[in-house]
């Protein structure tokens, strides 16, 4: 079994009744500098993207509403995408800076971006029990991703995301892990990386900084090479 057929499965699954409906309306309505696009959302989830030699695994919230949930590839068509990929670009994983749409180019080499949730929720926040309804999609993921070694988490859900990832596989660590900017965790076999959510929330009040998301990719970079 191989990752498309896994994308194959997921763009069928219609098991959260309130984020099918979400990510429906928002490709419904859609945001006024985007109303001649048809939005990816309306009618599927979005699936994980990168190489399938991943080392690295980036592991995010969910699709945003105007962004993935638009392009249907993760982080691409909006702001947290354009400081993702340019850290990634920066850092070697992503052969270009910038990800507005599907075909532009974009190419990751030794890294996979994915998200815990792959439908755009509410407010970007999903329920324990969508989150849970999901996760088994990530966990195929990591399963046909075994190459992969670091995992880098953003923002504080993916973090909680990706330790439950681990746990599924049977790697556990206690106490649990607390999730900070730079923090790290060695999880079994992984090493669990934490960054700030590149969301404008954090990036228009500097709470991250261009260098301080590029250091989590070199650190990401340092530790495949170790
Ligand atoms: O056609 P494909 O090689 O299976 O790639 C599908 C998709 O994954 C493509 O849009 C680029 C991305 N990708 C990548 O980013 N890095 C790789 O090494 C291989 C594929
Ligand atoms: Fe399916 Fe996940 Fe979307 Fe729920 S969030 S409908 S489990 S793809």
């Amino acid at each position: 079994k191989s990752l498309v057929t896994l994308e194959r499965k997921l763009i069928r699954c219609r098991a959260c009744e309130r984020l099918v409906d979400w990510r429906e309306e928002v490709a419904e309505v859609k945001r006024a500098a985007y109303r001649d696009e048809d939005y990816w959302g309306r009618p599927v989830p979005v699936p994980g993207f990168g190489d399938p030699r991943a080392r690295v695994l980036i592991v995010g919230l969910a699709p945003a509403a105007h962004g993935a949930n638009r392009t249907g590839r993760m982080f691409t068509g909006d702001r947290s995408g354009d400081w993702l990929y340019r850290a990634m670009h920066e850092t070697g994983f992503a052969n270009q800076a910038s990800s507005v749409a599907r075909g532009d180019g974009l190419a990751l080499t030794g890294a996979f971006v994915t998200s815990v949730v792959k439908c755009a929720p509410p407010a970007n926040k999903p329920t324990t029990a969508e989150r849970d309804a999901c996760m088994p999609w990530a966990h195929e993921e990591l399963r046909l991703l075994d190459a992969v070694r670091v995992l880098v988490a953003l923002g504080g859900f993916g973090w909680d995301g990706a330790l439950r990832l681990l746990a599924a596989k049977g790697h556990r660590v206690k106490p649990k892990p607390k999730f900070g900017h730079g923090a790290e965790a060695q999880v079994g076999p992984y090493v669990l990386l934490g960054s700030y959510h590149p969301s404008q929330q954090n990036t228009f009040t500097k709470r991250l900084t261009r260098p301080m998301i590029r250091g989590v990719f070199e650190r990401a970079r340092e530790l495949t090479r170790a």
